[in-house]
């Protein structure tokens, strides 16, 4: 089978991506692009995406997939028999539908302006630290919605893991970092930590998104 292209970057959102694949057993090459280190990086996903983010995902068949969410969701019904998500008449696939939709629509579009605040408050440091703040507060208000509203078993939907597992595991490491995620989300935290430890991700988490000393509380540390 020839190889899918996936556009991505240690500890980015095509994280979840990769770990999909890897869990289905998809052959699969990664084209590094941390796109928010600048226009070189950037340049490198324009011509498959133009908004010139990442992740995005070229299949065997050359067909192009923006969207963390459209992504995985796609991967999960395309290779029912890796059980990544409930199928399209499971009882669970709406709110599998309603969470997989919640993250990038009010949690992921926030990067957007937290990786850059400048963007939406100008270059005055004041502004873009309120800016930082408040979003932080948004994502915690958002994690806490969340929490009200699931009853987890071992995983988030239930005790099969899915792509949304996946997802969740990645983005609440992001800012305001899992220490915050934990007091915004205990029943959810359970979860995202049996999937840090899940012995099929082992070899998977310290290549594309390593555990360093502190990690739970401090940003990315790369090399
Ligand atoms: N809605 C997109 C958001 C993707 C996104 O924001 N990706 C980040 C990296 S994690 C990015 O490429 N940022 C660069 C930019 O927006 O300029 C998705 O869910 O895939």
């Amino acid at each position: 089978m020839t190889a899918y292209r996936l556009f991505s970057a240690l500890g980015s959102g095509g994280v979840p991506v990769e770990a999909a694949m890897s869990l289905i057993g998809l052959p699969y090459e990664i084209v590094e692009a941390p796109t928010w280190e600048g226009e070189a990086e950037k340049a490198k996903v324009a011509a498959i995406n133009p908004l010139k983010q990442i992740p995005a995902l070229v299949t065997p068949e050359g067909e192009t997939i923006t969207e963390s969410a459209a992504i995985l969701i796609w991967l999960a019904d395309r290779f029912p028999e890796a059980r990544l998500g409930p199928a399209i008449d499971a009882p669970t696939r709406a709110q599998f539908l309603r969470w997989m939709t919640f993250i990038p629509a009010s949690i992921y579009s926030l990067f957007w302006v937290r990786d850059d605040p400048s963007r939406l408050g100008g270059p005055d440091p004041e502004v873009q630290a309120r800016i930082k703040a408040a979003t932080a507060e948004r994502i915690l208000d958002c994690w806490r919605m969340m929490e009200s509203q699931l009853t987890p078993g071992r995983y988030l939907l239930g005790d099969e893991l899915t792509v949304l597992d996946l997802y969740v595991t990645v983005v609440s490491r992001w800012g305001p970092r899992r220490v915050r995620f934990y007091e915004a989300a205990p029943r959810m935290s359970e979860v995202v930590k049996r999937v840090d430890a899940d012995p099929r991700l082992a070899a998977f988490w310290p290549k594309r998104f390593p555990f360093f000393e502190g990690w739970e509380r401090l940003g990315q540390q790369v090399g």
